[in-house]
Order: structure tokens, then sequence, then C-alpha cells
């Protein structure tokens, strides 16, 4: 008997493929509010439960299958674990029935931009590239489309990764490590540690020739490094400077094209398409077909997405900027566009346990001010007050009037919280589209 724990998009993934399969489940979910009808209606086999859990179906679970939402420190789930009852992951069933290759990704940050181009690249190449995973589109359901998949392309968060044990990848990678989830990791250590299992069984180890964390992963062969100085070697992927000055993408002394054919031309976006160009090295996709690809690409929506000028003030949506480094990224690639001191910063929410000092020098060096808002604005206030002008408010609606009374001509106003969103979201896609309507009920007003 399965017993699914979380019955959001995971969960909902999972009764559909246990199901699809015939299974036995018991599907539960710890919040009492949850409305299960449509739920019972879909699946009228399964017996559900939301609050408690029921105490006869700990004697009948045979296997459990939780969401990565759910912190498996809980009291309530030791006695799984007492009785050594497997605990996983939807990635662990995906890994287990998927007859496909897979390709990896995880990272702090960055990597639904990989997963993205990873999967452009090959299907631009003719090969059909299942995506999913943490970027939204749950793993298990790719398996249910019944298309004859050449490769998947999967964005694994370190929750997911903590409950599969299985999963084979042609090529994997971490992409990059800062703090986040510390609510959820007994330390950094412990959130690194969890991040290199992707490493753990795989033909190749994408690395990050910047990243100290590598180090912790001795002995993984082949692993071509990328970054973002002159290659080192012939499987490293990097920048090479030519005579006149151009920058290109490198592999080696191997040019794959100029920097500047690319739209986004940040060191974070050119280290993706270095970690994703590493990333498909096996499958021999046409140079012309990669320059294309790169050259295209524009990025994808709440990542330093612009959004509108008023007044000549721009106006940027980092949504998905959702801990330190993020932000830490969006603030250096914008401040160095505009002058210093001209950026306005909006952030807030959920800071997930992580120290916000980080953030205090860059933003004295870029930000007029930051508007801080959501529940641990308090927490933000204390880490940049004495750096730079903060105002602690409620609401984000309140942070972009506020903004725009304080941003001046030639500003940026950029949203990237530093936080998760869901204190007051949905999610960050949320986040970001409340962001863009409060901007265009700005302009709507300042119009008329
Ligand atoms: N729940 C419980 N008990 C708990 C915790 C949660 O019952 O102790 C229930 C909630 O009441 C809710 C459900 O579980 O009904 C939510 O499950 P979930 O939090 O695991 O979220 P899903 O809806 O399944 O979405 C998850 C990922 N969310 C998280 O990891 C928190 C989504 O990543 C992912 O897109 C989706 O699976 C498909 O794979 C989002 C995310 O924020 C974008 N990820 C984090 C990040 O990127 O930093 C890791
Ligand atoms: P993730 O899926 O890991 O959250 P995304 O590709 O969605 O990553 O990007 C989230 C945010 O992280 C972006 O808004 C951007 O500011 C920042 N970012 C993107 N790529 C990188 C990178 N390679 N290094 C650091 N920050 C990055």
């Amino acid at each position: 008997m399965y017993l699914v724990i979380g019955l959001g998009v995971t969960g909902q993934s999972v009764l559909r493929y246990l199901t699809h399969n015939n299974e036995t489940i018991f599907a539960f979910d710890t919040r009492e509010t949850l409305d299960i009808t449509s739920l019972q209606q879909a699946y009228p086999g399964v017996q559900f439960a939301t609050g408690q859990l029921p105490k006869a179906w700990i004697a009948k679970t045979a296997i459990l299958v939780v969401s990565p939402g759910v912190d498996l420190r809980q009291t309530w789930l030791q006695v799984f674990k007492q009785k050594g009852i497997e605990i996983i992951g939807d990635i662990e069933l995906f890994a287990r029935a998927a007859s496909a290759p897979i390709i990896g990704i995880t990272g702090s940050n960055g990597k639904s931009t990989v997963t993205s181009l990873t999967a452009q690249l090959l299907s631009a190449a003719g090969y059909k590239a299942g995506l999913g995973g943490n970027i939204g589109k749950p793993a298990l359901d790719l398996l249910k489309e019944n298309q004859d998949y050449d490769v998947f392309v999967l964005e694994l968060s370190s929750f997911q990764l903590d409950t599969t044990y299985s999963l084979h990848t042609v090529a994997a990678t971490v992409l990059n490590i800062c703090e986040d989830h510390l609510d959820r990791y007994d330390g950094m250590d412990a959130y690194i540690q969890s991040k290199n299992t992707i490493y753990q069984d795989t033909e190749l180890a994408v690395m990050p020739l910047e990243e100290p964390t590598h180090f912790w992963v001795p002995g993984i062969t082949p692993r071509y490094y990328f970054g973002l100085q002159h290659p080192r070697n012939s499987s490293d992927w990097g920048l090479v400077i030519d005579k006149q000055g151009f920058r290109y993408l490198a592999r080696g002394e191997q040019l794959i094209m100029p920097v500047q054919e690319l739209k986004l031309q940040a060191p974070h976006q050119l280290l993706n398409a270095l970690a994703a160009l590493a990333l498909v090295d096996e499958f021999a996709i046409p140079p012309e077909i990669i320059r294309h690809v790169l050259a295209e690409f524009t990025g994808l929506p709440h990542r330093t997405e612009w959004v509108a000028e008023m007044n000549g003030v721009t106006w940027i949506n980092d949504s998905k900027g959702t801990n330190v480094g993020a932000t830490l990224t969006a603030i250096n690639s914008l401040g160095s566009n505009v002058a210093p001191g001209k950026l306005v910063l909006l952030a807030g929410g959920d800071a997930k346990g992580a120290d916000m000092a980080p953030l205090a020098a860059p933003l004295a060096q870029f930000a007029r001010a930051a508007i801080l808002y959501g529940r641990d604005a308090d927490k933000l206030y204390q880490a940049w007050s004495a750096d730079l002008p903060c105002h602690r408010l409620e609401t984000l609606d309140e942070a972009v009037v506020l903004a725009a009374s304080l941003a001046k001509a030639g500003d940026a106003v950029l949203l990237s919280p530093a936080c998760a969103s869901l204190d007051q979201f949905t999610n960050y896609q949320h986040r970001g589209q409340h962001f863009i309507s409060c901007v265009a009920n700005l302009e709507k007003s300042s119009r008329g």
C-alpha cells in the first residue's frame, strides 16, 4: 500500500501515476482546510485524509511517497522511519520507470534557465526532449504522456534529491551554491551534501569551476568544468578573448560563438549558457544550431524581466529571486547598468532562515533605497538599514507605490525579494504577476 503525503502539484502527479499502475493508495495532506472534493471524485479508489493522519493507515503502509515541501524531520513522520518503511519522492518513482537518458540539473540559482536552455538545444537538434521536475511540470507526468522521449531534462531541487536513490543520469550538474532553505537543513553543509548527491550516479559531472563545493565530490570522472575564465584544458568550458578583444564562448581553444551574439550577456547568463553546452556535449549538437538557440534565448519570465518604463524609471521583475544569491546576481547585473545609487530594491517575504547580511554592501553601492514588505521585513531591515535608507511596509502593493515616489528618472526599480513568496502569494509567478499588475495600475493612474 502506498501512502502519498502532500496533495499539491507533486502529490497529484503521484496519484495519477500510481492509479494508472493500479496501485492501492492512501492520500494525506496535513492542511486541515484543503478541499479534497474534486480529488475524491477524480480518484474514487483512493482513500483520502487531511489534518491528522489516520492511525490505522500506519500499519498498512509499505511505501511512503512524500512531496518535496514535506519536512521529513516532522515528529509524526518518525514512526515510518522507525519501522523502516521506504520513504521516497516522485523523482525516485520516475527514475525507476524512465527508459530514456536523463540529464539532471540542480543548484541554488539558474536551474530553470539552464533546464530550459538545455531542452531547447536538444529539441532544436531534433531530439524529443521531455522537460520537467522542480521547474513546475511534475516529472511523472512526462511518463504518462506516452511520448517516445529521446531524453529527459529534469530540474531537481535539494528536497527532491533527498528522497531519490536510483537516479542514473547521462549528465548532471550542481550549478552553484548559496544559502537557501536553511529552515529545512541542519546547516549549509547538509544543504550542499544534499545537492551533491546528484553526482552519485552520473556518466558526466558538469561542475562550476569557481565554486568550492565541487572539491567535496572526489573521484567522479569524467568531469567537465565551466567558468568565466579561459578554459584550462580541452574539456573545460569558458570564455576566450581573441586578439581584437572580442569574447567567445569556448570549449578549450575551440570557439563556439561570440558573446556579443547572445541577447543575455551578464556573467551569470554566460555561466548558464556554458553549463547547458557542457550538459549536452554527448548529444553532438551541430554548431549552427547552438549559435541559433543561444542567440535567440531571451530568458524566462520573472527572471530580471523588463516590465515597464515610466517617467524615465525602468521597472524590473525578478520575482524568482528567492534567495540571497539570486538577488545579489540581479543587483550586480542591473546595478552595473545604472549609475551608482540609482536602484530601488523591493524585497521581502519568507527569508527561509538565510543570513541577509551579504546583500548590505552591494545595496550600499548600487541602491538609493530598499523597500521591505512581508513576513521577514524586520529581518531584512536589521541587516541593511545601517548601510542605506530602508522602509518597512506590509504589502507589495504599498511598496510599489512608495517606489514610484522615491525613484527618479534614470533609476531602475527592481523586485528581487531574496525570499520565498508563500507568506503572501501562491508562488513566485503569482507574486511576479501581482507586481506587473501593480505597475500597470500606476501607469494607468499616471496617464489619467
Ligand atoms: N504539505 C503537507 N505537509 C507538509 C508540507 C506540505 O501536507 O508538511 C502539503 C501542502 O498542504 C500542499 C502540498 O503538500 O497541499 C504542497 O506540496 P509541495 O510543497 O511539495 O509543493 P508542490 O505543489 O508539490 O510543488 C513541488 C515544488 N514545491 C516545493 O518544493 C516546495 C515545486 O517547486 C515544483 O515545481 C513542483 O513540486 C513540481 O515538481 C516550487 C518551489 O518553490 C517552484 N521549489 C523550491 C525552490 O525552487 O526553491 C524547492
Ligand atoms: P532557479 O530555478 O534555480 O530558481 P532561475 O533560472 O529560475 O533559477 O533563476 C532565478 C534567479 O536566479 C534569477 O532571477 C536570476 O536573478 C538568478 N540567477 C539565474 N542564473 C544564475 C546563476 N547562474 N547564478 C546566480 N544567480 C542566477
